[in-house]
């Protein structure tokens, strides 16, 4: 059988995706023509702070979650931060670098933005500054399951473009790295080969022991720990709750912000993925 670089390379440098179209490999990572174009403007323009944060992840891992964990011990550590997630879903809080600041304008002056600045991004550590690792930024890098990160990516997508892809196409996609931002472990290892300086989140972690994780992540950003309501304020139950009742809402990506939650438990791949699929998805990885 092939080891996944031996898929990789098989597959032409331009290949259309399950769903919304072309994905471009570029540097071994397949991603959309224009995050490609933004990562050059990312890299080119921006100058991280020592006082900046960063919430790096693969996509469908827990990003929604992160951010609005580390959005509300910001909050609750200063006396001028006031965006409230009591109304707002956290992709509002904290952009991307990839989208909403270097994607919109590739020459963005983002300097006017208040320290601690904030921001998130899907893209591999080596599409960012090389100054990420030197500049004392703290940068946060959230992690999930393979197979649940693969099952909510192919329920977001169906339910986006009103798709339904079979679950066995889609999963050999996975595999072969052919998604956002995939493959999938080459995103992880990039983060975990500079984890002396990056901050190491399991989604499955988060779930189990929220207090210590938050803890944790309030101490990395030098805030004080205010563990029972970040936890509460931020739980699944309470993010979507909130944008139910705001109702209709819609993401720059198109997706409405209730996609950004749909299950949240750990564990879904067992009602979707066959015994035998994850054999093979063993077999290729390890
Ligand atoms: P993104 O990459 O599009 O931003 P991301 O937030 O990383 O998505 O992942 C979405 C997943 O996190 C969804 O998982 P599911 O499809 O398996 O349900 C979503 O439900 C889950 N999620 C979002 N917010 C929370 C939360 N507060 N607690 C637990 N899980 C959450």
């Amino acid at each position: 059988m092939d080891t996944p670089q031996q898929q990789q390379d098989k597959i032409s440098p331009q290949a259309k995706w399950w769903v919304d179209g072309q994905r471009i490999r570029y540097k071994g990572f397949w991603f959309k023509p224009e995050f490609i174009t933004a990562s050059e403007a990312i890299r080119a323009h921006y100058t991280p702070l020592p006082s900046d944060i960063i919430l790096a992840s693969f996509p469908k891992t827990g990003t929604t979650w992160l951010k609005a964990i580390t959005s509300s011990i910001l909050r609750h550590n200063s006396s001028t931060i006031h965006d409230d997630l009591g109304h707002l879903n956290p992709h509002e809080v904290v952009p991307f670098l990839e989208i909403e600041l270097f994607g919109e304008k590739p020459s963005k002056d983002i300097t006017n933005i208040s320290s601690p600045r904030v921001f998130n991004s899907h893209l591999p550590l080596s599409f960012l500054p090389e100054t990420v690792k030197t500049s004392g930024c703290r940068v946060i890098y959230i992690t999930r399951h393979p197979a649940d990160t693969f099952v909510s990516l192919w329920h977001l997508y169906n339910n986006r473009f009103g798709t339904e892809i079979s679950i066995r196409q889609a999963f050999d996609e996975f595999c072969k790295g052919l998604v956002p931002a995939g493959p999938y472990f080459e995103h992880i290892l990039e983060f975990w080969e500079a984890r002396d300086r990056v901050m190491f989140v399991t989604y499955e972690n988060l779930k189990a022991n929220p207090e210590e994780n938050v803890r944790k992540i309030a101490k990395f950003l030098g805030c004080k720990p205010i563990v029972e309501k970040i936890v509460k304020e931020c739980s699944f139950e309470k993010l979507r709750n909130t944008i139910k009742e705001r109702g209709e809402g819609i993401h720059w990506s198109g997706t409405k912000y209730e996609m950004f939650f749909r299950k949240g438990v750990v564990g879904d791949w067992k009602n979707h993925l066959t015994r035998e699929m994850m054999k093979e998805f063993g077999s290729q990885h390890f």
